[in-house]
């Protein structure tokens, strides 16, 4: 214990987050005795086998530990080599990461089924043009049908996403035809999600498959079914029953806590939990109740990913991304935590613990020591929600620790789904990207990158992220955000249209023009599917090359922790962008997996990965390879002209 506390000492806050509410709460904590994960990430080093994913724990024959410095001097009892080993290592990720994105997208489609069905009333169509766009982007005739006919087809069609046997995942058809030809001959194009990660265990099995070509392509057709399947289902069922995101003024930081309030957070991945309980905090009798217990109202705030959906969707303020769950604990303010599914920490129900918080699990799927489960389910949600509620007010009502809530609060703007894109550039008459693909060709816009991800105590929470962000956007690169990257920004500034002053001459008059920020936040992580469909607008439009491959565009994760991250990354990989991660990359260099990852993958027409820990490499290597496709469609010149003009322009107004 001595020697832990001098471990902490010496770290000072400041080098562990530049969040301040975060920073002053892990003060806070330390203070007061508690241990956070920060503390931990520093007590615990990293096993560098494992880092290296040099190891294999596949079998009893094992666990088997090969070398990182001499790759080849050995390999495992059953023979697998370090090609075979990281590979197997490397599927097992993107096969979870794929499993969590892909069953929270079939429970949003079990909640839509039963919606259609008529055996769950709680929640209803909200936006019926998005459903009849969906169902018209994958085939589905929708000329002189009911809302409720054309949702019953486009319930059949979705399904396939998941348990079809044989044949392309309906969202295919929205893959620009040249990308598509190049999946087919990689022999990468899913069948249903559930198939394409079955096969992906067995083949990682002990004594299967043991080619990490061969492997590879079952982890880039498992990402796919991810991104252009799991996710993206998710992303369009949420929006057709919760409605499309538009840009919307929303407060995001700590201080959207209040002391005279019942404090309620959700923290989570999937909306309904988060809609109903919206639904039960403006229940007249549990406001009522609140204010008969001495609060001023019942305050709802979220965390990670469902609450930049809501967010997005609805303006409810968010407190903060992933290495800030166990901090907002320490203010003692908050009366209730709810959570469900993904990225919640163990760790959270013994800080909730130290501060007398009561903390709700609600999923099936996510049960915590220490935590309360109140079962949610659809068909009676509210049963939950209002339970969550009324034990938040009993709570507020017996507050006995003291209350230290960071005064810190950032205003900024969210919501931009890829049909609000399209609607800002094109206008209110003609949506279209052809404004965008216009600007990028101009060279005004240099590019566009997503920047999205997690936060890990590994780094410096939040610095990646926007020293990462202002450097891509100095440099005329258009930043599209989603998960807890975006909150990082948010918390930054950079989510406001003022922030266009921080871009590039270029990037600064479209911003100017449009009045848009220069940073774009998507909303959560299933999202993502939301920046694939801009990018496959963009290829439809024209001028900017036939295949997603040709676009220059790139991506990063990077403070990334999550195999979810690593699915991501693999389906943009796949989707023909260079993807740049931080922190840590489970690989060893020369290693045949490795050249195969970050270049070879290239040349079969897809993009490839890319690794920095250092935020300024990250964007020249970004840059760089921006500035490489931009030369490629021969559209590099247009740039240099088109800057030029715009300093001749303000010397001569300056003159
Ligand atoms: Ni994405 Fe969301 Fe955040 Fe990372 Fe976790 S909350 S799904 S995995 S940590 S961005
Ligand atoms: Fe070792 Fe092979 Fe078993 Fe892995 S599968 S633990 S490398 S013997």
């Amino acid at each position: 214990m001595e020697k832990k506390t001098e471990i902490e000492k010496k770290v000072n806050v400041r080098d562990l987050t530049i969040c301040d509410a975060t920073a002053q709460m892990l003060e806070k904590a330390r203070r007061d005795g508690v241990e956070t994960a920060f503390d931990r990430a520093i007590n615990m080093k990293a096993c560098p086998i494992g880092a290296d994913s040099a190891c294999c724990k596949h079998c009893a024959m094992g666990p088997c530990r090969l070398n990182a410095k001499d790759p080849y001097g050995k390999v495992g009892v059953c023979g697998a080599d370090i090609d075979t080993i990281q590979a197997r290592n490397f599927s097992r990720m993107v096969a979870s990461g794929a499993a969590a994105h892909t069953d929270h997208g079939m429970s949003m489609l079990d909640l839509f089924r039963e919606v259609v069905n008529g055996h769950i009333t709680d929640y209803s169509i909200k936006d019926p043009l998005k459903l009849e766009s969906v169902a018209q982007s994958i085939g589905i005739e929708t000329e002189g049908k009911s809302v409720a006919e054309i949702a019953k087809e486009l319930y059949t069609e979705l399904e396939k996403t998941y348990i079809q046997i044989e044949g392309e995942i309906p969202f295919m058809k929205r893959v620009p035809p040249k990308t598509l030809e190049t999946w087919r001959k990689l022999g990468v194009v899913p069948r249903g999600a559930m198939r394409e990660i079955m096969e992906m265990m067995h083949r990682t099995h002990m004594g299967v498959d043991q080619h990490y070509e061969n492997l590879a392509q079952q982890f880039t057709r498992t990402a796919i079914s991810d991104g252009w399947g799991g996710s993206m289902v998710a992303t369009e069922i949420s929006d057709i029953l919760f409605g499309t995101p538009s840009p919307i003024c929303v407060e995001v930081n700590m201080g959207v806590l209040k002391e005279n309030q019942v404090n309620i957070i959700i923290h989570g991945h999937e909306p309904n939990l988060f809609e109903s309980i919206l639904e039960s905090v403006n229940e007249p009798s549990l406001v009522q109740a609140a204010k008969d217990a001495g609060a001023a109202g019942i305050n709802l705030v979220g965390m990670c990913c469902s609450g930049a959906e809501m967010l997005s969707r609805h303006g409810i303020p968010h407190a903060g991304n992933f290495m800030s769950t166990e901090a907002i604990l320490v203010t003692g303010a908050v009366d209730a935590l709810g959570v469900d599914v993904q990225c919640i920490k163990q760790g959270l129900a013994k800080v909730a613990e130290c501060y007398g918080t009561p903390m709700f699990t609600t999923n099936s799927r996510c049960r915590i020591e220490g935590a309360v489960h109140i079962p949610f389910d659809d068909h009676h949600p509210k049963e939950c929600t209002d339970e969550i509620v009324i034990r938040a007010i009993t709570r507020f009502k017996h507050r006995t620790h003291p209350i230290e809530i960071p005064n810190i609060v950032n205003v900024g703007v969210h919501g931009f789904s890829h049909e609000y894109i399209n609607y800002m550039l094109g206008g209110s008459f003609r949506g279209s990207y052809t404004p965008l693909n216009e600007n990028i060709i101009n060279g005004r816009i240099r590019g566009v990158a997503g920047v999205v991800g997690c936060t890990n105590p590994r780094v410096k929470q939040d610095w990646v992220h926007v020293e990462l962000v202002k450097e891509l956007i100095k440099n005329d690169i258009l930043v599209l955000q989603t998960g807890c990257s975006q909150i990082a920004l948010a918390k930054a500034g950079l989510t406001v249209p003022e922030a266009a002053i921080l871009a590039g001459p270029g990037l600064r008059e479209v911003c100017e023009t449009v009045g848009m920020p220069p940073v774009l936040g998507m909303g959560s992580c299933v999202d993502n599917s939301r920046i694939l469909v801009a990018a496959a607008e963009m290829v439809r439009e024209g001028g900017l090359g036939d295949s997603l491959a040709s676009l220059p565009v790139a991506g990063a994760a990077p403070e990334w922790m999550s195999e979810k991250a690593i699915s991501i990354g693999q389906y943009f990989v796949a989707s023909g962008v260079y993807t740049v991660f931080g922190v840590t990359f489970p690989i060893v260099e020369h290693t045949k997996f490795y050249k195969m990852m970050f270049e070879d993958f290239e040349k079969q027409g897809l993009g490839k990965w890319g690794f920095a820990v250092d935020p300024y490499e990250m964007a020249r290597m970004m840059i760089d390879h921006i500035d490489k496709k931009r030369k490629a469609l021969g559209i590099d010149k247009a740039r240099e002209r088109t800057l030029f003009d715009m300093a001749d322009r303000r010397s001569m107004e300056a003159a």
